[in-house]
C-alpha cells in the first residue's frame, strides 16, 4: 500500500531524491521536504499535482461542509470567484485576524466583507485564540465531514493542527500542502487540501503584527517603505497597514514612477502580498513596482 506523508499528503517514495515525496526510509512518517520545512524552514520548488480547477472539482465531489479560508490580506474578487465555485455548504473564514491592529473593529471588517461580496456566512479566525476556536467548533458541530479549502498560506493546516491532534506541515511559504489529507478527530473527518495559488509572489511577511500609520500626502510626494515608493497625483489621505518589521522611512519629493494605477475612493491597495494601504479619495497612484505586484479591492477596513 502506498503511504502518504503526514505533513503534506504526498505519496512517499524512496527512489528519486529530486521528486516530491522522497524519503530515504519508507517507514518515515514525513517526506524529506516536510522535514526540511519544519526543521530548517527550507522549501524546495515542487511540481504541483493539481490546478485550482482540479482542487475545486475534488472538493465539490466530497459534498460536505467546506471552510474556505482566506487571510485578510489575500482577500479580493479572484478569491471570492473561487469561493463561489464551491457547491457545498460553505463558510468563508477570514484568518490571521490576530495580526490586525487592536483598534480595527473585526466586526466592522466582517460587515464590510459581507456587504462588498454579498456573502452572509463569514467568520474570522485566528488559531491563537481559544474563543475563536470554540466559535468555529460550534459552527461545524453536527457535521461528520469538514473540508478545509482556500488560498495557499491562509492557515488551513495550522487551523487543523490547532483543532485536532494532526501534525501537518505548516510554513510561511506557498504550496506547503501538496495533496488531500484525511484527519479523523473524534466524530469529525477533516480533509485538508492544497491551497489555491493566485500569484507567484514569494514575498510573505505575515509573522508580524500590523501597525497603522496615517498620512496626508501632497502631490508628487512619496512615502518610501523599504525600496518601494508610493505617491498620488493629488492631495490624499492614506492609512498604511504595515507589518511591524517594515518602516515608512521618509517623505520624499520625486519625479513620476512608471506604474500608474487608477484607484477608486475608499480602496485597499495590497502591495506584494505583504502590506496594504487604505486610500480615501479617488486618485492615480504612482509606484516603482509592476502592476501585477499590486491588488486593489474595495476597502475592508475603511468605512
Ligand atoms: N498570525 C497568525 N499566523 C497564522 C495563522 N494561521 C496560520 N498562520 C501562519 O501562516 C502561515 C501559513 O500557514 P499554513 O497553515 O501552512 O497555511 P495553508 O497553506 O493554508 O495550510 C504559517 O507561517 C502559519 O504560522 C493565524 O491564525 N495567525
Ligand atoms: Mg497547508
Amino acid at each position: 500500500m502506498i503511504k502518504k506523508c503526514r505533513g503534506c499528503g504526498i505519496n512517499l517514495q524512496n527512489i528519486d531524491k529530486t521528486k516530491e515525496g522522497y524519503t530515504p526510509e519508507l517507514n518515515n512518517k514525513y517526506c524529506q521536504r516536510c522535514f526540511k520545512i519544519t526543521n530548517y524552514n527550507e522549501s524546495s520548488l515542487v511540481n504541483l499535482k493539481y490546478t485550482n480547477k482540479d482542487i475545486i472539482k475534488k472538493i465539490n465531489e466530497e459534498k460536505s461542509l467546506t471552510l474556505f479560508l482566506s487571510d485578510f490580506l489575500s482577500l479580493n474578487e479572484n478569491v471570492i470567484n473561487l469561493y463561489q465555485m464551491i457547491n457545498n455548504p460553505k463558510i468563508l473564514v477570514i484568518t490571521k485576524i490576530d495580526l490586525l491592529p487592536k483598534n480595527i473593529s473585526k466586526d466592522k471588517v466582517l460587515e464590510n466583507i459581507k456587504r462588498i461580496y454579498k456573502i452572509d456566512n463569514v467568520i474570522y479566525f485566528s488559531h491563537k485564540s481559544n474563543s475563536l476556536k470554540e466559535a468555529l467548533l460550534k459552527k461545524i458541530a453536527g457535521y461528520s465531514k469538514v473540508i478545509l479549502a482556500g488560498v495557499s498560506n491562509a492557515g488551513k493546516s495550522s487551523l487543523l493542527n490547532s483543532l485536532t491532534k494532526a501534525q501537518l506541515t505548516v510554513s510561511n511559504k506557498f504550496n506547503t500542502t501538496l495533496d488531500f489529507l484525511k484527519i479523523k478527530d473524534n466524530d469529525i473527518l477533516f480533509l485538508d487540501s492544497p491551497g489555491f495559488v493566485l500569484k507567484t509572489l514569494d514575498n510573505l511577511n505575515y509573522k508580524n503584527i500590523i501597525k497603522e500609520y496615517s498620512y496626508e500626502l501632497k502631490e508628487k510626494y512619496f512615502l518610501k517603505i523599504e525600496d518601494i515608493f508610493i505617491g498620488f497625483d493629488k492631495l490624499n489621505n492614506v492609512t498604511f497597514y504595515l507589518p511591524s518589521n517594515l518602516k515608512i522611512l521618509r517623505r520624499v519629493k520625486n519625479e513620476d514612477f512608471k506604474t500608474k494605477i487608477k484607484i477608486k475612493e475608499n480602496s485597499d491597495v495590497i502591495i506584494l502580498n505583504t502590506f496594504f494601504l487604505n486610500v480615501k479619495k479617488e486618485c492615480t497612484m504612482e509606484i516603482n513596482l509592476l502592476e501585477e505586484d499590486i491588488d486593489v479591492r474595495e476597502s475592508i477596513v475603511g468605512l
